[in-house]
């Protein structure tokens, strides 16, 4: 569903509707920042004359900043990406794109993953995901790999509308957290989708790396097994980029070429805490919008730094900022709610409705044929993964 103009601008902003806190709000939030400025220009001073930093001639220079959108909000965007003839977008995605198709994040308090994890007594929680712990003990990854697994579950509009904005052409690369390959099954093509932290598409064994396949690897997940190399014995990993490993080369190669170029850089459902993901944003030009949509505000630069002017990061409450939007909400209403605004909302509920209606189609062709393959094991995972029954 759309929001209204003016919900949308409370949100865009962080405010609320009450006039008097925000009054009062703004007075602290004037007093704070005139203390600290008192503060960092001590430390400026302090840096200037022990380290050399910031001493030509200690004269103040402001940060310039062009002015990119007419107004740092949804409809600054949309303008802009009429009057730029965008064709160069850069869509950034995280796990908050495919959490209302039923796949939870790592952070959201309650739902993400990191709070569910307790039935398999990691040492933390992070640590299902980390190579090291992976050698030691594979078997917790594996049992979430089958609660997850990718093809059970649907794209979602989020999803839709990256293939719109392709279809378009407006998109030069997605580039994606996520390992669920839901773009792939929303119809991106592979050569626009960069999936820096890997996919289930291939596996790899650990020890001699024989590589092996999807459905290889499908059957040893749903059978219950730690996938073993069937040469080695090793054990076997899909290629998913884990705690402690490198990204593919594909995500270098391609950020060098794609980032100088971006028109405008579209952040969706990430908390921007993983590097060197994260990092990306600061790879556009100064002169490149940014938009952020997601649940709150994520990459925001350090409030010292900023104030030090130096680090980097999104910028959205500062009053010279004209390129960083926030729209905070979810993805699917935030997508539909440009989709709408760019003319093309009807194409993308339509879109997403057949689309949906022919996934279902296969699941079933599929659910039915995996249960005539194995009619007790089917009952047994539906059981124990009431998300199946639901998608399958
Ligand atoms: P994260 O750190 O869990 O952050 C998710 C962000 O999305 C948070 O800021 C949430 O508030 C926000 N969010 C959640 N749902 C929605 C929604 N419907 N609409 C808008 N915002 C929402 O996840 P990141 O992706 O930032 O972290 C990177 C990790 C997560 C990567 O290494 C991924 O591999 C990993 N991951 C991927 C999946 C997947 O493939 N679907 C699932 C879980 C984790």
């Amino acid at each position: 569903m759309a929001s209204s103009g003016s919900d949308e601008d409370k949100r865009q902003k962080g405010e609320s509707s009450d006039d008097k806190d925000n009054d009062t709000s703004s007075k602290a939030r004037r007093r704070r920042n005139s203390e600290d400025e008192g503060t960092v220009d001590m430390i400026r001073r302090y840096l200037a004359e022990k380290l050399g930093f910031f001493d030509d001639d200690k004269k103040e220079v402001p940060e310039e900043k062009t002015k990119v959108l007419t107004e740092a909000s949804v409809d600054g965007v949309i303008k802009y990406i009429e009057e730029h003839n965008c064709r160069n977008v850069i869509t950034m995605a995280g796990a908050g794109i495919s959490t209302s198709a039923g796949i939870p994040d790592f952070r959201s308090p309650g739902s993400g993953l990191y709070h569910n994890l307790e039935k398999y007594k990691l040492p933390d929680p992070q640590a299902i995901f980390e190579i090291g712990f992976f050698r030691h003990n594979p078997q917790p990854f594996f049992t979430l790999a089958k609660e997850l697994y990718p093809g059970s579950f649907k794209p979602t509009t989020c999803h839709y509308f990256i293939r719109l904005l392709n279809e378009k052409g407006l998109l030069r690369r997605h580039y994606s957290q996520n390992i669920d390959t839901l773009e792939r099954v929303a119809g991106l093509p592979a050569e626009k989708i960069v999936e820096a932290h890997g996919t289930f598409h291939t596996s790899h064994c650990l020890e001699c790396r024989q590589e092996y396949a999807l459905d290889w690897m499908k059957e040893r997940i749903f059978s219950d097994s730690v996938p073993s190399c069937e040469k080695c014995n090793g054990v076997v990993k899909p290629d998913i980029v884990f705690f402690g490993e490198n990204l593919p080369s594909r995500f270098f190669s391609c950020v060098e070429k794609d980032f100088p170029k971006c028109d405008l850089l579209i952040i969706l459902g990430s908390s921007l805490a993983v590097q060197p993901f994260a990092s990306l944003i600061d790879r556009v030009t100064k002169e490149c919008p940014r938009l952020l949509i997601n649940r709150e505000k994520a990459g925001q630069r350090d409030r010292l730094m900023t104030l030090l002017r130096i680090g980097s990061g999104m910028d959205f409450d500062s009053d010279n900022n004209f390129r960083d939007v926030a729209w905070l909400g979810d993805c699917d209403e935030g997508c539909q709610m440009l989709a709408d605004k760019l003319g093309w909302g009807d194409e993308l509920r339509k879109l997403v409705t057949e689309e949906h209606a022919r996934i279902s189609k296969e699941q079933k062709e599929e659910a039915s044929k995996r249960q005539a393959k194995h009619p007790s094991g089917q009952k047994k995972s539906e059981v124990s993964n009431p998300m199946k029954v639901l998608n399958m």
